[in-house]
């Protein structure tokens, strides 16, 4: 699609996809990589006023309201100014996705890349790298509410790009290994590089 508009890319799968792996290489590509998740945590690791809110949410496996979340990858995408983004775990429900087309018309989506992994590796990743990553998370109660969450609110939104066609959505196998995953991502966006 010919625009002079910044271009877009969302990148959505269940907690624990691979979403943030294969997003930070996009970079090769020219795409700055944003994570809604990353973004959330450096706010409330910041002492902001809504980190208290972050966290109730965060350790629920719940969604934050959209304001919060669209405003901070607002901010980043005004200051960063880039002509391409890859916009990680967003939108992931409805209210997500109604904030988006009410307050981002300056900016065109390109496509979904969506990660597809089977739950019981989600699982696995998830506590596998509660080892080691300090995410509060990353625990086996709060993995199982992320992916009941995932499925409830985000998997529908996917139903609904497929069946209208409104955006085009990739559907990638996120269970092998990651430079196979890399080589499929790679094949995904290509169309858009142009
Ligand atoms: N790994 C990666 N790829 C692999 C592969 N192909 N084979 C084997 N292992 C692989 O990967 C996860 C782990 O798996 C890593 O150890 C990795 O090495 C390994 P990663 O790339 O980190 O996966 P990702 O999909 O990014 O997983 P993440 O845990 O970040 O996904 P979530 O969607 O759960 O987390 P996110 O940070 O997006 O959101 C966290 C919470 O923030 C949400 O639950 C929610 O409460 C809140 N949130 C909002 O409310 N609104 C938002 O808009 C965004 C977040
Ligand atoms: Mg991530």
């Amino acid at each position: 699609t010919k625009t002079t508009k910044p271009r877009v890319i969302f990148c959505l799968g269940g907690p624990g996809a691979g979403k943030g792996t294969q997003c930070e290489r996009l970079a090769d590509f020219g795409y700055v990589h944003l994570s809604a998740g990353d973004l959330l945590r450096r706010e409330r690791a910041s002492g902001s006023a809504d980190g208290d809110l972050i966290e109730s949410y965060i350790s629920e496996g719940r969604i934050v309201p959209v304001a919060l979340s669209l405003g901070l990858l607002r901010k980043e995408m005004e200051r960063l100014d880039a002509a391409r983004f890859v916009i990680d775990g967003f939108p992931r429900n409805q209210d997500n996705l109604d904030g988006w087309k009410d307050l981002m018309t300056d900016f065109h989506v390109d496509c979904v890349l969506f990660y597809e992994v089977p739950v019981e590796e989600l699982v696995k990743r998830m506590l596998s790298r509660g080892e080691t990553s300090g995410r509060s998370d990353d625990t086996v109660s709060v993995a199982e509410k992320r992916i009941a969450t995932f499925n409830d609110a985000t998997m529908p939104l996917i139903d609904h790009w497929e069946r209208t066609g409104e955006i085009k959505v990739i559907r990638i196998p996120g269970d092998r290994d990651v430079e196979e995953v890399w080589h499929l991502t790679k094949a995904a966006i290509e169309p858009y590089l142009a």
